[in-house]
């Protein structure tokens, strides 16, 4: 059996690699990048990913980058996984690709802008970035309540690693207090995610990251001053 790591950050886009790690139900490691210490940057760090990001999916010692190219991995790789839908034509394939790269490439910005956007306008520009990237998301999570109507997942009857995907997004834009309501389907649908035992794991596998975070940041300093994380 391969050997497994996968470098993730609590409530990073690596959940979406941890969801489908734990739906396929291969054993893996997780292994906590700690962005407030900088680990993603140091050399160590790049030596798996020169990009500094996470997710990192480590098997049998090789190492590969980005959620799109890990997915597909993971779907080729492990095909009782039911990771994404068969294709029988080159077409089909394509258009598979296709709903990844829209995540990856359009709505995972928009989670940046909205959820992140003192990182990239500054204290100044923060509230303008967000404005952005609170319109955009309209059209997109419209798109996205829209497709729901034809079953309960991305396609259709079948879960892929695509509900993943959008339920991190929606967690992302949720969490930092979009107004998701007048997306009803998308909220039934992260519902239905949560409900499914493996989302529960990968949820879990955050939740002990995040106590861990958590924990070394009250480690206590000499003098018994705490010390900064
Ligand atoms: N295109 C990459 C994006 C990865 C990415 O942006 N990861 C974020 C977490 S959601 C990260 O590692 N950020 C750390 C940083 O940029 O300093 C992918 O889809 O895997």
């Amino acid at each position: 059996m391969a050997e497994i790591t996968l470098f993730a950050a609590p409530g990073s886009c690596s959940r979406v690699a941890t969801i489908v790690l734990e739906e396929i139900g291969v054993p893996f490691t997780y292994e906590l990048v700690r962005f407030m210490k900088g680990f993603h940057k140091s050399p160590a760090y790049k030596a798996v990913n020169p990009k500094g990001k996470v997710p990192a999916l480590i098997v049998d010692g090789e190492a590969l980058t980005e959620n799109v190219a890990i997915l597909s991995y993971l779907a080729a790789t492990y095909p009782d996984g039911r990771v994404l839908p068969a294709a029988s034509t080159p077409m089909a394939a394509a258009r598979i690709i296709a709903d990844l790269c829209f995540c990856s490439a359009t709505l995972h910005p928009l989670v940046t802008r909205y959820c992140m956007s003192v990182k990239i306008g500054g204290e100044e520009g923060a509230a303008a970035v967000k404005a952005v990237g609170a319109e955009a998301m309209k059209e997109n999570a419209a798109l996205i309540d829209q497709r729901l109507c034809e079953g309960d997942w991305w396609y259709g009857d079948a879960w892929s690693a695509m509900d993943a995907y959008l339920y991190w997004v929606f967690g992302r834009f949720n969490g930092a207090g979009y107004d998701l309501s007048p997306y009803p389907r998308w909220q039934t649908h992260a519902a239905r995610m949560e409900a499914r035992p493996a989302v529960q794991r990968a949820l879990a596998h955050d939740e002990a990251a995040q106590a861990t975070l958590s924990a070394e940041r009250m480690q206590m300093g000499p003098g018994g001053a705490p010390k900064a994380a």
